[in-house]
């Protein structure tokens, strides 16, 4: 139990007083510091029990933690945000404002850090033994700002103003090898010498659970020079350069282009610094490696862990190829987050040769062996597709895949796409590996913590069983017609609206209407995520309330909120046009009453906690079969939002569980795209030349009217031109259109619209990351369930 109202109080008091400053922010210290503190007390006792147990420990390597604020989701998981809140009341001051002060650490990209974090969530409040590894990046991704409609960037340094979750372990610290030359004896024992080491620290950040569970680690390694002496001829400054530069910052995702050295320094020295504190953990023989630990390797990213377990085991543990091996593919498992080709990792020969030449050295021999194992009878593309090392290079998902005891997708399209095209051939010889586990949100931070109205009258109609068990969510079914409770339901989102309203005049924006349709695209900004479209059609709208004085259609706001990695021009492009059609729309006095647009600046998780609750509409549009599964279109449904959007990733699960009548569907089938893409024979001229409408718009478009100039659009024209509209947006278009009347017209029955938003929330349950998180542990990882006695 956390402290009761007298003791909080006289806790705060106490270090208020020794305050300078009285303020938010002193405000905001305090009480987090008693927090912290509470629960790193709580993780000590963790790590007891787990020791003392001997059970079984999952380690979750991961590039990228997500996690957004931690003041209110602590508070929240431990059942104290209340008292905390009457108690900063009586101090004078409020628990919502105070919150503000806290820095949103941005140590993700997007979906897949995010996802990291709601599964630390869920392992913690399911009571399972499960910690996270990844780097304590000095800055996290880089704040996005707009000037004239053009992002630009800065870098942010959450370290230095963050009031710290985490703590520094200096006495479990370990060393890290880099460089060097190997010497190979003739039994077969290997020595790398002048290696330049680095030193890797661990800040331990507590990860507590809802339901009073155990408190979880995770744990960030910081670089750091080490004390040993540095091979001749290296400099003493460069080096401690070099050392500090490792947890500098995060990459955005898709720089894989642009210092990559460093991308696999940060790769080694995570995976490395992780397996020797696994092991140090110890208490037991290393043998029985896979009954005690195991290693889920989120993407590729963290795919070296397999190689450096093989040489932690052969070189540190003297076990023999065979031995070790046997060990390596029973503990790691692997999963794939994306089919993009760009994303999948392939690094250089050369590169890994001298960075990590013991770890290039055994990827040499595990390709050579996997290789000697194929059958015979395969064709020259099969033989591409089956090799680690291929063509000059190290092939990460290749690797992941043959050191690995099990391979996920992230919904079950995508896994089917996996399994039949792009890793058709690894499926083949390994069957049993291949699994599905479809992704889910900790419906704690974004229905409980996020949504306090909605998750109060959830309550009202069927007690708060659900909070544990989220599958309960379905009881709300049995409501669906009770008219009062719509209305109330409705009440919510107007609620919710307004808060948003508030939040967005803080920033500058007065004109938003309470009454319009809520439609939100929230994401990282890609190609394939298609913003482009959703803008496009906010044109086409445009136009026709331009043209047609008898078209007047329900008010709509659009929202968008996205960065666009640094170096990806054309996504920046089309965030410059969303500007140019927001000041067309916003300032033209006709249009602006059925009209807004509405650009967040620097969106985050934060921002999405606000967004989320207030959405009517849910813009799920990415073209099919691309997006592997996709989060946030699980937390609009929580939240009572409508998914408009194409038959891909988790949609596609989504519409399976509310009906498709209670959501607004439309576009190409992944099939089809993949068809298309096979064959080669979509044509985007074709499109053109039946539509006028879209014609229209091209030409528009072409005259720089979208984006102040035609220079700023120049790569949104290629790309739907010249470049064959990669991302079939004119294919797509009209039946993207036909599905906004539709749901603008579902909009006019307002007590048949609830209806449909209620069903969401009813069958929202199944996407609570507890039920991910469960089936991982029953399938993949064997944990045991813990209660922490206090
Ligand atoms: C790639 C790279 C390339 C090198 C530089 C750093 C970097 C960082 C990230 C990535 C790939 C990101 C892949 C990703 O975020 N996938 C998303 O994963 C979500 C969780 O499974 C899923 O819901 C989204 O559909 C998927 O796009």
């Amino acid at each position: 139990m956390f402290y009761s109202k007298e003791e909080l109080t006289e806790r705060f008091k106490e270090r208020f007083g020794q305050m300078e400053k009285r303020d938010n922010a002193a405000a905001y210290s305090s009480m987090a510091s008693i927090v912290q503190e509470f629960v790193e007390e709580r993780r000590n006792m963790t790590h007891a029990l787990y020791k003392e147990s001997n059970e079984k420990q999952l380690y979750y390597i991961s590039l990228e933690f997500l996690l957004g604020r931690m003041l209110r989701s602590n508070l929240s998981n431990l059942g104290a945000y209340e008292v905390a809140s009457d108690v900063l009341r009586d101090a004078g001051f409020s628990l919502e404002e105070i919150e503000e002060q806290e820095v949103d650490p941005g140590l993700g990209n997007g979906g897949l850090g995010r996802l990291a974090a709601c599964f630390m969530d869920s392992l913690a409040s399911l009571g399972l033994p499960g910690h996270g590894y990844a780097i304590r990046y000095r800055g996290g991704l880089f704040t996005q700002h707009i000037e004239d409609g053009f992002q630009k960037e800065s870098p942010v340094h959450w370290i230095t103003k963050h009031d710290q979750w985490d703590v520094r372990h200096e006495e479990l610290a370990v060393e890290v090898p880099f460089y060097g030359k190997l010497i190979k004896h003739e039994d077969g024992a290997v020595e790398h010498e002048d290696a330049i080491w680095v030193k890797a620290v661990p800040y331990d950040m507590p990860i507590v659970g809802g339901n009073s569970g155990p408190v979880n680690t995770l744990r960030l390694w910081q670089a750091e020079p080490c004390g040993r002496p540095l091979p001749v001829g290296v400099d003493k400054g460069q080096y401690e350069a070099a050392t500090a530069e490792i947890s500098d910052r995060l990459y955005p995702d898709d720089s894989y282009d642009e210092g990559k050295l460093l991308r696999l320094k940060q790769q080694y020295f995570l995976c490395s610094a992780s397996l020797q504190a696994i092991f140090n953990e110890g208490g037991f023989p290393v043998k029985e490696l896979p009954e005690h630990v195991a290693i889920q390797i989120n993407d590729t990213h963290p795919a070296m862990a397999i190689p450096e377990l093989m040489r932690i085991l052969m070189d540190g543990h003297g076990l023999t190829w065979d031995a070790a091996w046997a060990i390596t593919t029973r503990t790691i498992s692997y999963t794939n987050h994306t089919i993009l080709e760009e994303a999948m990792e392939k690094w250089d020969q050369w590169l890994l040769k001298e960075l990590v030449p013991r770890i290039y050295d055994i990827i040499e021999e595990i390709d050579r062996r996997f290789k000697a194992t194929l059958p015979g009878g395969l064709n020259e593309k099969e033989r591409h597709k089956l090799a680690v090392l291929d063509e000059k290079q190290v092939k990460m998902a290749v690797l992941a895949v043959v050191g690995s005891y099990k391979v996920n997708g992230v919904a079950s399209l995508h896994t089917e796409i996996l399994k039949k095209r792009e890793m058709k051939e690894l499926y083949a010889i390994f069957p049993e590996k291949f699994h599905n586990k479809t992704n889910g949100i900790t419906h704690r931070r974004w229905l409980i913590q996020a949504n306090p109205e909605l998750t109060e009258l959830i309550t009202e109609s069927i007690g708060d069983q659900w909070k544990r068990e989220p599958e309960r969510l379905a009881e709300l079914a049995h409501y669906g017609a009770d008219t009062a409770l719509l209305r109330d339901f409705q009440a919510v989102k107007r609620l919710k609206k307004n808060q948003l309203i508030q939040a967005v005049k803080a920033a500058g924006d007065n004109a938003i209407d309470p009454d319009s349709i809520f439609d939100i695209q929230i994401k990282r900004f890609h190609g394939y995520k298609r913003q482009l479209m959703n803008i496009l059609h906010v044109r086409m709208l445009h136009d026709r309330i331009r043209n047609d004085a008898t078209f007047r259609p329900h008010p709509r706001t659009f929202f968008f909120g996205g960065k666009a990695a640094p170096s990806y021009h054309f996504a920046k492009q089309v965030i410059k046009m969303i500007h140019a059609v927001a000041q067309q729309v916003n300032s033209d006095p006709v249009a602006r009453k059925y009209l807004h647009v509405v650009f967040i600046e620097d969106y985050n998780v934060s921002h999405a906690e606000k967004l989320i609750p207030a959405a009517e509409v849910s813009e799920q549009i990415s073209t099919a079969s691309k997006e592997a599964s996709g989060t946030g279109n699980m937390k609009f449904m929580m939240n009572g939002a409508l998914t408009l959007g194409t038959v891909d990733g988790a949609n596609v699960e989504i519409f399976e569980a509310i009906g498709e009548d209670n959501a607004f569907v439309f576009g190409l089938s992944a099939e089809q795209v993949m068809r298309f893409e096979a064959e080669g024979d979509y044509r985007p001229a074709e499109v053109l030349e039946e539509d006028a409408q879209i014609r229209q718009l091209i030409a528009e478009l072409e005259a720089g009217e979208l984006s102040d100039g035609a220079a700023n659009a120049e790569l949104v024209i290629r790309q739907l031109g010249a470049e064959e509209d990669p991302f079939f947006v004119l294919r797509d278009l009209n039946s993207y259109a036909l599905a906004h009347e539709r749901m603008v017209e579902a909009y006019g029955d307002q007590l048949a619209w609830q209806g449909m938003a209620w069903t969401n929330v009813a069958h929202s349950g199944i996407f609570s990351s507890d039920r991910t998180i469960q089936q991982y542990s029953d399938d993949v990882w064997d944990l045991g369930r813990f209660r922490l006695k206090v």
